[in-house]
């Protein structure tokens, strides 16, 4: 379909609906505890001394400025009265379960991306369940009366557009935007609802004096490319509510990944070294979410001068974890930046293990354990800047919850037990002369 600006967004219909719950964790434990229901609470650690940060807070925590990854002392001095709750994985994976359970009832085209969140496409399930509209609600009733919880419900001719729906009413909100409807929707927003634009974006566009979607919409798009390059396209696109990503079923999803480009070309090593942890914590923490581990790791690494070179090497183990993904993009990704400007960074994890019927936070003290060990490694590594994490979200990089902004390998098809370096750009690390997807890969990190 043809809008009338002349976009097509390949779309007729709107029948992409993204799910998400509202303050999940926080939400699990004041469905459990009812002293805490209309009570700030904060999910995470130890409380308001402990060194680690928040997992979530409920919305009247949110009231005091409370945030997830903000440190639990920030936490404690904004929400003096907050009551501080330990996180329960095990109790949120069953009802992430129960919850997509009940998403695979309305079609199988679900896409789950997080622990709490799920792409719908109900294009062939109306037949059985009404129009799209009626769909998300008849999926908030069953979440809620089966469960307890409330989730917040877009529906779109895109991804990008439904989830900025989704977003906008929170909590327990239903927001429809109907197919052309998409760039008048978006217009009175502020550009930071864009996915990519982190505040130092937000900042660029204001200079050029564009702060609304609207505004962005109606640039000059090669005053954009100019000023942002590639990124500017995207923007443009995203402007116009634009998002070709199809909602992916488990099964197709073979790998996760996530990309930044710098708002500023840099060879800061430090800067480039925060970008790949960053991106190697979205990667495992999407994987988390999917139950899944990755065999492998790809960086992609687009210089100055829009050279990309994307190279993989297997992992000694799959894993889901941030610390082992980050050792093996820098390693992977070093040699690459070495003397060069860099434009973009990209991590990807491949070679995906089938979903773990266990769970996200099976055998749990032993991943805790390693968790606890990753966390340790990054502090070593980074001094006692304590919440890399934090500081990476605040930077506008992608949060450990998005959607992946590439999704390269799925998109185009790529099957990965296949060894068809010509379909893909993709090399081998020389040093890592191994079959991918054997289980006996010697310990390339150690
Ligand atoms: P989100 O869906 O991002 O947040 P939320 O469900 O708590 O709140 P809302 O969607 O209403 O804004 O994340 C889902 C859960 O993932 C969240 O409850 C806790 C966990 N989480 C973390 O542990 N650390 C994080 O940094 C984030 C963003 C989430
Ligand atoms: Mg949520
Ligand atoms: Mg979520």
């Amino acid at each position: 379909m043809t809008r009338p600006d002349g976009v097509g967004h390949g779309r007729e219909r709107a029948t992409i609906l993204p799910v998400d719950l509202d303050a999940f964790f926080a939400a699990v434990e004041q469905r459990d505890r009812p002293e805490l229901r209309g009570k700030p609470v904060i999910v995470g650690g130890g409380g308001p001394d402990d060194r680690g940060v928040v997992s979530t807070a409920s919305y009247e925590a949110r009231r005091f400025g409370v945030r997830s990854a903000m440190p639990l002392r920030t936490a404690g001095r904004l929400c003096p009265e907050g009551i501080f709750v330990p996180v329960d994985g095990a109790k949120y994976q069953a009802e992430s379960r129960r919850v997509m359970t009940i998403l695979r009832r309305f079609t199988s085209r679900v896409e789950q991306v997080s622990i709490d969140e799920a792409f719908l496409d109900v294009a062939g399930s109306e037949a059985l369940f009404g129009p799209p509209e009626e769909i998300a609600r008849r999926i908030k009733a069953a979440i809620h009366a089966e469960t307890g919880l409330t989730a917040s419900v877009g529906v779109a001719t895109s991804k990008l557009v439904a989830k900025i729906g989704s977003d906008l009413r929170k909590p327990d909100g239903l927001v429809v935007v109907p197919a052309g409807e998409e760039a008048a929707f978006l217009a009175p927003l502020p550009v930071s609802r864009l996915w990519g634009v982190g505040p130092a974006t937000t900042t660029a566009l204001a200079e050029l004096g564009v702060r609304t979607i609207g505004d962005l919409a109606r640039m000059p798009p090669d005053a954009l490319e100019r000023r942002f390059g590639k990124h500017g396209v995207e923007l443009i696109d995203g402007a116009h509510g634009i998002d070709r990503d199809p909602v992916h079923e488990p099964e197709a999803v073979k790998s996760v990944g996530h990309e930044h480009t710098f708002d500023r070309d840099t060879s800061d090593p430090e800067e480039l070294e925060r970008t790949l942890l960053g991106l190697a914590d979205g990667v495992a923490w999407r994987l988390r979410g999917m139950g899944r581990r990755a065999g492998t790791v790809v960086v992609k690494v687009r210089d100055s001068g829009f050279r990309t070179v994307t190279r993989q090497a297997p992992l000694p183990e799959p894993t889901d974890l941030a610390e082992p993904i980050f050792q093996a993009a820098l390693r992977l990704a070093r040699p690459e930046m070495r003397g060069k400007r860099i434009r973009l960074l990209g991590v990807t994890g491949t070679h995906l293990d089938e979903p773990d019927q266990l769970g996200l936070f099976s055998s749990e003290d032993d991943r805790r354990h390693r968790a606890m060990q990753a966390a340790d490694a990054l502090k070593r590594k980074f001094g006692d800047r304590t919440i890399v994490r934090a500081r990476l979200l605040d930077r506008g990089l992608p949060a450990p919850f998005e959607r992946d902004p590439s999704s390269p390998l799925a998109r185009r098809g790529v099957d990965e037990s296949s060894d068809e370096p010509e379909r893909v750009t993709f090399e081998r690390d020389p040093d890592a002369d191994l079959a991918p997807s054997e289980g006996d890969a010697p310990d390339l990190l150690t």
